[in-house]
């Protein structure tokens, strides 16, 4: 009796409790994630409706047990822009893991440290020089911006780990 009472009010007071703020700390087990499609490599992208700068979202994906997003090639970037397009509101702006901060103009994922190989950067982009070192994609055309990485605008997008 006593148990099963404190148990729901224990699930009761946690639920509103998370409802009730923008994130909470078993926040995953209760927030809606969707996942996209598979790659031909493997691998999955988490968005979230969430918005951070670029250091919270890199934290925000290793807490999770994921890694910051790379997109490593065209059929990479059109799954996750299928994904992103048909499964969150504009503007849907979201991070990508890669950026050339310390190496000016030359881009490289965070995850692997390699320099991007593939990219979709929008005509004229990246454009922000020694302001603006951190990448993102929109989702509504899979088109990349570079931006600050202080933004804290940009929703954060994961992959797991292939
Ligand atoms: C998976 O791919 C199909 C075919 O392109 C697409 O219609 C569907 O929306 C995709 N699902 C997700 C979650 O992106
Ligand atoms: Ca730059």
């Amino acid at each position: 009796m006593m148990p099963t009472n404190f148990n729901f009010l224990y699930v009761v007071t946690f639920g509103l409790t998370c409802a009730l703020m923008t994130s909470c700390s078993l926040g995953r087990s209760l927030e809606t994630e969707v996942y996209s499609n598979r790659t031909q490599s493997g691998k999955q992208f988490i968005g979230y409706n969430l918005y951070m700068n670029f250091m919270d979202y890199i934290e925000h994906c290793h807490k999770l047990g994921l890694q910051p997003a790379n997109v490593l090639n065209k059929e990479e970037n059109d799954v996750l822009t299928t994904y992103l397009d048909g499964n969150f509101a504009d503007p849907k702006y979201f991070w990508l893991g890669g950026s050339d901060i310390g190496r000016e103009e030359r881009y490289y994922w965070i995850a692997s440290l390699s320099e991007f190989s593939f990219t979709s950067w929008g005509p004229g982009y990246p454009n922000g020089g020694r302001e603006e070192n951190c990448a993102t994609i929109y989702g509504g055309d899979g088109t990349w911006y570079d931006q600050y990485c202080s933004n804290d605008g940009v929703q954060p997008l994961c992959q797991t780990i292939p």
